[in-house]
């Protein structure tokens, strides 16, 4: 369930290309919502925002064994905007009713009636539905059983597919077919969210009665006890959040060790100290696009007591030597830790005059 987005980052200077890896990241310093925002986009890039179930599964995994309730970067904009349930689907095509929608200034969902026309209603009131392309068909399927529009959607999404999007006319006339005429739930939500970061993501994963939208509860948390679902919350409750954004960056630059630690810790941390196999992955990721064959990382070999320290912090339990390499060897000294660039991409001692790219933590954790 590890996802890695990698954005190419043009700056000036010693650091001509960097590549950046974003991810999720924890902070357990608790924050109103709004401190949380203005310290994930000082350190990261913004509050997390959750695209999918996916995203929901990675955000849970950086939560590790945190049974608190965590801002994530949704917030009530005050603006109702309808969506489609399937993510990344413009509202390009409508076909209300007469007098549809109502724009009441509160959570709508949209049902299309037994001549094609949508009209708005109430997401609570119970009725068959239409789940797009199951088992990868490309047509609809027609759920006779009642449910809410949200017990619907989960019906679709257990099926690995999502409630109808309808785009244009062809496809509302295909969707009334499939309906046999009956009226029937569409993928369309109407609510006030926004993500923190501007992103129109429409992916909600809240817990069953929520939002109730409660006076205040305009900032929202994800429940990291209930599977990470969400609850509307009120904003100045200092609480853990989760930021999301680059924390490794890659420098294309030939630096020696030396160099590479001095820059890494001007600019922006340190040289990158590898701890977990979670940020072995990473590492090797970016490492990837480096120039040079291996990537300088922050270990460090002392011939005097022959073994590997990460420099300046205490030796991490997860290890991943190249064979023949790493604790069982005696190296000369001025010998320092790399990755392999590429291969099984694990680590070597290499002279630390050797010159070579290297990955910078870019903030602390
Ligand atoms: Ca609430």
């Amino acid at each position: 369930m590890k996802r890695i987005h990698f954005y190419l980052l043009i700056t000036s200077g010693m650091c001509p290309v960097a590549l950046i890896s974003s991810d999720f990241h924890l902070i357990t310093q608790p924050k109103s919502y709004d401190d949380a925002k203005t310290y994930c986009r000082h350190f990261y890039g913004d509050l997390a925002t959750v695209h999918n179930l996916s995203d929901v599964n990675h955000l849970m995994a950086s939560a590790l064994n945190d049974s608190t309730r965590a801002w994530i970067g949704l917030e009530n904009g005050r603006v109702w905007r309808w969506h489609w349930s399937q993510p990344d689907q413009i509202l390009d095509y409508v076909n209300w009713g007469p007098g549809e929608p109502q724009n009441k200034s509160r959570d709508g969902c949209a049902a299309m009636d037994g001549r094609g026309r949508w009209f708005e209603s109430d997401c609570a009131a119970l009725r068959s539905f239409l789940c797009q392309g199951v088992g990868g068909t490309g047509g609809y399927t027609l759920v006779g059983e009642a449910k809410s529009w949200r017990d619907a959607q989960l019906h679709c999404r257990d099926l690995l597919s999502d409630l109808v999007s309808v785009r244009s006319a062809e496809t509302n006339e295909a969707a009334l077919r499939a309906s046999a005429s009956q009226t029937v739930w569409i993928g369309l939500f109407k609510d006030p969210w926004r993500w923190s970061d501007g992103s129109p993501a429409s992916f909600r994963h809240w817990k069953p009665s929520q939002p109730n939208y409660l006076e205040g509860q305009d900032c929202v948390a994800t429940v990291f006890s209930d599977q990470g679902k969400w609850n509307d919350l009120r904003c100045g409750r200092r609480r853990h959040f989760v930021c999301r954004g680059e924390n490794l960056i890659l420098i294309r630059e030939n630096l020696t060790w030396i160099q590479a630690l001095s820059y890494c810790r001007k600019n922006h941390v340190d040289l990158v100290h590898i701890t977990t196999r979670d940020v072995q992955e990473k590492v090797a990721a970016i490492a990837k696009n480096s120039t040079s064959p291996h990537v300088w990382i922050g270990l460090r070999y002392t011939c005097l007591f022959n073994f590997w320290f990460w420099a300046t912090s205490a030796p991490g339990c997860y290890q991943n030597w190249a064979p023949g390499q790493g604790p069982q060897r005696d190296y000369g000294c001025r010998v320092t830790g790399a990755v392999q660039a590429t291969g099984g991409q694990q680590w070597v001692g290499l002279p630390d005059g050797e010159r070579l790219n290297f990955i910078c933590s870019a903030c602390a954790g």
